[in-house]
């Protein structure tokens, strides 16, 4: 139960889409547009090119930050005071909806780029009130300024919560470094956000199942609808959910109850109005309120008559203490479906013994009802939850050692390898979703040459080469920087029998590199013969050129890897290599700029490794064409630009092949009519999209060659190297 789940980033159960969906424009058509100011590469950012986060994250007064995020727990300010005259709360919650956009399908989403200061989150109903949240930051941020990004304070801020609190926390690594411009994620294609009705996306009678990559049941949900399913109050629907949407955040059921249950045991839900008494979302508000959203009434405010989710009230009887108090009333009491002031559906205990009552949010000598939500009735009701939450009932250690790994988990999922978190507050133990890799060690010049040497005389082809070294390093992700090169857990299930790497091809490699390496890691050796191979190929066309990728990977295990983790690391489109494994329910060629992407790749570099592998034959078996597939030139295995030349001579006429459904074409002679090639949608597109095309043309046009094959390889460096946050 609750495993992660692979399946195509892509596929879902509507019709085509677009690959971003609904965007900041469609949602906000009024809002100021600044795309213009970044066209022809101008940045966003105000750091300049020389600035290292790491490197002044590493001079922060870490236990001075530390101690003015503690004070400010408490520093009730009238403009927004604190329930319970404690923010530890509400900042626990900034911080898990700053993490639990996070999904596996694609690595998108999560805390590593502090996305919650920017449109869409900033607004999603799920964020309500969380601009004050941040706000309430701001003078801490500013204190500390470049040495502590927004992104790492969220957390950091969660963190000092629950310490403040009495609650386990099992370590901190900083090293996200803020962006500065909202990043485009499909989030999905509906039109209306959870509190407009909009439908659920996961109804199993009707066949509806959760669109990949997507982890949130509604539009503008961090995951599930706390009143349940589309608003119906079933407990075990809501399980449903939870395991479904949690299994995206790679979350297994203990760590899903024991996050649930944990964040629960701290603060309130707001609901003491109905929320039509309140204004708009941050990005829709006027100026003079300066971005702040949800507009309250001061009085009200001062009262604690404050509308967020619609639901009201406390948990706990001590929502400021970290303890067991949440499962012990969920089992002592049975719950009763009640509403709440703003009309939101929750559940009530039964007749509560006056010390099981909440204190009232601004004044304590004042007892009320606590709740729970359909979300957390979910929890008793699901027999599997059910079974994890009595356990975590008895026994408070257990709860407290779970809650505190699955939040860490929680809040560094994206942050890529360990080599990445900074600070005084990293753990040692090493956790297997961090995707440990041992290190390797430095091969000296001279066994790199003389291993490069053996293996071009070894029978091996550029494009088998070539081949293998791209299965292993083009994995990497940026979004999350799992996958790449390091590890070469190319060698190992599942990666080693994807369809996208021809297996029998790549063991044969792999088997051979395997005898040649000598004292090389496998991720070495990999790498190495990759560039050897693209070295002779330049070398058979005329250019002289060094592919100087970095060396000193280590080899992981299977001890070091969770298999079932890495299923959705696998290449469902990849068009580098012209590889489909369907038909998606984006166009193919939105595949590719996906994995660009994700690789990092500017569209100079996607567009010349493209035209570069195509040349070097280095595209997977066709289950008809064979490796010809994309290949337009004479001479496979050479470096040259005849894909882009080919591609642009008016001499051939394509046309696609009907049977294909528009992903297969071939292009004849426009005179005497006969195949000279077959191509797909990724090919045909570096002529037929004019952007693309204009590429192309600098690539094709005479003395372009030289700037094509740099380009080729410094984007090859580029992907191989990707993953090498060790040597950073
Ligand atoms: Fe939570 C709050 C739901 C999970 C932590 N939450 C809350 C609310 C709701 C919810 C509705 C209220 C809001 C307002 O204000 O109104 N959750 C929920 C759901 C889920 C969850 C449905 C899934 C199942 N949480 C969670 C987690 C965590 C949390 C995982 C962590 C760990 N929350 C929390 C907190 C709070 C909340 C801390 C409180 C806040 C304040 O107080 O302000």
């Amino acid at each position: 139960t609750g495993s992660i789940s692979g399946g195509c980033p892509f596929h879902g159960d509507g019709g085509v889409r677009d690959l971003l969906g609904r965007t900041n424009r469609d949602w906000w058509p009024d809002a100021l547009q600044l795309d213009i100011l970044t066209q022809q590469g101008r940045s966003a950012d105000p750091m300049d090119e020389k600035f290292d986060y790491a490197e002044a994250f590493n001079t922060v007064d870490y236990n001075a930050l530390k101690a003015d995020i503690t004070a400010l727990m408490t520093d009730s300010k009238e403009w927004w005071p604190a329930d319970y005259g404690h923010y530890g709360p509400f900042f626990i919650r900034m911080a898990w909806h700053a993490a639990g956009t996070y999904r596996t399908g694609d690595g998108r989403g999560g805390s590593s780029s502090g996305q919650q200061r920017f449109a869409p989150l900033n607004s999603w109903p799920d964020n309500g009130n969380l601009d004050k949240a941040r706000r309430l930051l701001w003078p801490i941020k500013q204190k500390y300024g470049k040495k502590i990004s927004w992104a790492d304070l969220f957390i950091l801020t969660g963190n000092v919560a629950i310490e403040s609190m009495g609650g386990p926390v099992f370590g901190f690594g900083g090293g996200r470094a803020d962006v500065y411009e909202p990043e485009t994620v499909y989030w999905g294609t509906e039109e209306e956000w959870v509190d407009e009705g909009v439908e659920t996306r996961i109804i199993p009678d009707e066949g509806k199942a959760l669109e990949n990559p997507l982890a949130a049941i509604q539009m503008g949900l961090i995951y599930v609808n706390p009143e349940g399913p589309g608003g119906n109050p079933d407990p075990l629907q809501s399980a449903r959910d939870m395991r479904e949407t949690f299994a995206r955040m790679a979350m297994n059921d203990e760590e899903t109850v024991a996050l649930t249950a944990g964040g629960h045991a701290f603060g309130k839900a707001h609901g003491a109005k109905p929320a039509d008494s309140f204004g708009g979302a941050p990005e829709s508000e006027v100026l003079a309120l300066q971005g702040f959203g949800w507009l309250h009434d001061e009085e009200e405010i001062a009262a604690g008559n404050i509308t967020t989710s619609g639901i009201e009230g406390a948990w706990t009887p001590n929502p400021t203490q970290w303890g067991g108090d949440y499962f012990r009333l969920l089992f002592k009491y049975d719950y009763e479906l009640v509403e709440s002031p703003a009309g939101a559906k929750q559940w009530q205990p039964v007749n509560p013994d006056e010390e099981d009552m909440a204190p009232d949010a601004r004044d304590p000598s004042k007892k009320v009802p606590t709740m729970m939500t359909t979300a957390d009735m979910a929890l008793k009701m699901d027999p599997d939850y059910r079974k994890i939450s009595e356990r975590f009932r008895d026994d408070q250690a257990a709860l407290d050692d779970a809650f505190a790994r699955a939040w860490f988990k929680l809040c560094h999922r994206d942050l890529g390898p360990k080599a990445c978190y900074l600070g005084p507050e990293v753990p040692a133990e090493d956790l297997i979703w961090q995707d440990p890799t041992p290190a390797g060690t430095t091969p000296s010049d001279s066994d790199v040459s003389s291993f490069k040497s053996a293996v071009l005389d070894s029978g091996l082809t550029v494009s088998e080469l070539v081949k293998a070294a791209w299965a292993s390093a083009s994995t990497f992700r940026n979004s999350d920087r799992r996958g790449g090169a390091n590890g070469a857990r190319v060698r190992l299930a599942p990666q080693k029998d994807w369809a996208a790497n021809d297996p029998e091809e790549l063991s044969k490699v792999l088997g051979k590199l395997d005898e040649l390496r000598g004292s090389l890691s496998m991720a070495d050796a990999i790498m190495l013969a990759g560039a050897a191979a693209v070295e002779k190929a330049a070398k058979d066309g005329g250019f002289d050129v060094h592919v100087d990728v970095t060396t000193g990977r280590g080899d992981a295990t299977e001890e070091h890897t969770d298999a079932e983790s890495f299923e959705p690391l696998e290449p469902f489109a990849d068009g580098f290599r012209n590889y489909l494994k369907t038909k998606a329910n984006v166009k193919t060629e939105d595949m590719l700029v996906d994995k660009a992407h994700l690789l990092g790749l500017s569209i100079p570099e996607m567009t010349a490794l493209v035209g570069g592998m195509r040349a070097l034959g280095a595209v997977s078996h066709h289950a008809e064409h064979g490796d010809r597939i994309g290949v337009l030139t004479d001479r496979p295995g050479v470096l040259s630009n005849d894909f882009f030349t080919n591609l642009l001579d008016m001499g051939t006429k394509w046309e696609v092949v009907d049977e294909s459904g528009d992903e297969e074409f071939v292009g004849r002679d426009r005179d005497s009519g006969d195949e000279k090639y077959r191509a797909t949608r990724t090919d045909l597109v570096f002529g037929s999209n004019s952007q693309l095309r204009a590429i192309s043309e600098v690539y094709a046009e005479n003395g372009g060659e030289k700037r094509f094959v740099d380009t080729f390889v410094r984007a090859w460096i580029k992907v191989m190297d990707a993953d090498r946050f060790d040597i950073r």
